[in-house]
């Protein structure tokens, strides 16, 4: 039986990456982090007891920025695979605490690779780098591809770049098998509240149900190649399954807007939205309402308006990657489109928006954090 371990285990890759493998039939070890509330709301429909003699999922305390307890980790687990999914992952955040995100998610990286070096399992260890699209940035050519150039756009981006080049850099000097995907946004009903997608569904959701007045959004002209994070977890296995490693641009290949991933939320939910003033003083009105999903709307309501507090310090304007290669090589294609993703994410956030409605009409009211 394979042994896999998986930092980030907790965030919306990590929980499926670990269906997967435990469904594979991997032994599967997740490095989860200390909090004062519970943390593995993503995990707990996998969670096993571990007074269980043999469980299949096994979770240890640690932290990317802990050499000592990564090393002690690596040792005890021996892990036949390494998924390093684990980081400070919003790109906003990361010009606000630059860094903390330099020290997770670079130094994080070289800290993994080096303990698997320490301990001489680089023959046995094989070791997934999550990259990103954020690296091209400010692109260079258009569609990106494995050889386009760099031009990472934040302090997120920054410290992959440098996670990318240690990845590459142990592969070519110790012989570790390790291959960096570089992943474009991948989404899912999992995905975490503050990032655009789910900030919509799940923001829309709670308007149509009259929890919410109004959605605050930064640059809804942005462009992304919007994937599923389901179809994304089975390519990182599979890169990691093959004689050589190499690295792989993950995408779907088609591009859309933020304000068209607006329109397709909004239309799930039978409101027909129409775009009214320009910059920071655009709104989006109500136009009409076609379904008993959202009784909270009336046409005519402003339900999203432009606030510059989200938009970011240096921008990435749009990203459209090129999967050619992961096709051929490894015959590796989407089955989720973003249309069908965003039906699923709306429509899961909609079931979540009417649970606590139907509570506050009993007078058990939740509080819905508006934070974004
Ligand atoms: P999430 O933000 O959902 O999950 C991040 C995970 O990292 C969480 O489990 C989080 O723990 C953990 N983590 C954060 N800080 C630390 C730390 N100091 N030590 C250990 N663990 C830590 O991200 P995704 O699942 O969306 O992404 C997975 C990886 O892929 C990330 O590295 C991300 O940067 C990268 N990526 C993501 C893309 C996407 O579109 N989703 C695209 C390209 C790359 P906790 O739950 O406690 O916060
Ligand atoms: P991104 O994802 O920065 O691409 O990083 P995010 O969903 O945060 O933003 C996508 C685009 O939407 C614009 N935008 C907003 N974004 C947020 N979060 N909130 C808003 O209110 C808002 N309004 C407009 C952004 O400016 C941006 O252009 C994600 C993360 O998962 C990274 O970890 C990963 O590496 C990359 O995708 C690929």
């Amino acid at each position: 039986m394979k042994r896999a371990l998986i930092t980030g285990i907790t965030g919306q890759d990590g929980s499926y990456l670990a269906e997967f493998l435990l469904e594979k039939g991997y032994e599967v070890h997740g490095i989860k982090r200390r909090a004062s509330l519970f943390n593995t709301g993503r995990i707990d429909h996998i969670y096993q007891d571990p007074h269980n003699p043999n469980p299949k999922l096994k979770l240890h305390y640690g932290d990317l920025t802990d050499t000592s307890n990564l090393t002690r980790i690596l040792r005890e687990v021996e892990p036949d695979e390494v998924y390093n999914l684990g980081a400070q992952s919003h790109v906003a955040v990361s010009f606000e605490a630059p860094e903390y995100t330099a020290d997770v998610d670079a130094i994080g990286t070289l800290r993994l690779l080096e303990a698997i070096r320490f301990l001489g399992l680089e023959k046995k260890t094989r070791f997934y780098q999550a990259s990103t699209s954020e690296l091209y940035g400010l692109v260079q050519e258009v569609p990106q591809r494995e050889t386009t150039p760099f031009h990472p756009r934040s302090p997120y981006a920054v410290a992959k770049m440098y996670a990318y080049w240690i990845t590459v850099n142990y592969r070519e000097a110790y012989g570790i098998y390790a291959c960096n995907g570089i992943l474009f946004n991948h989404e899912s009903p999992r995905r975490g509240e503050t990032f655009v997608t789910r900030k919509i569904t799940r923001g829309l959701a709670n308007i149509a149900q009259g929890l919410e007045d109004c959605l605050y959004m930064g640059n809804i002209d942005a462009l992304r190649d919007w994937g599923h994070a389901k179809d994304y977890v089975r390519m990182q296995w599979m890169m990691l399954q093959q004689d050589v490693p190499e690295d792989f641009v993950i995408a779907t290949g088609v591009q859309y807007s933020v304000r068209e991933f607006i329109q397709w939320s909004a239309a799930e939910l039978g409101i027909r939205l129409r775009f009214e003033g320009a910059g920071v003083d655009e709104v989006a009105v109500v136009d009409s309402v076609t379904s008993n999903h959202a009784p909270a709307v009336k046409p005519g309501q402003v339900v999203l308006r432009i606030d510059p507090r989200y938009f970011r310090p240096a921008e990435v304007e749009t990203l459209l990657g090129d999967p050619t290669k992961a096709k051929e090589k490894l015959g590796w294609t989407p089955q989720i489109t973003a249309q069908q993703m965003c039906r699923e994410m709306v429509a899961e956030d909609l079931k979540t928006a009417r649970r606590h409605r139907l509570l506050k009409e009993h007078g058990l009211d939740l509080p819905v954090s508006l934070e974004g």
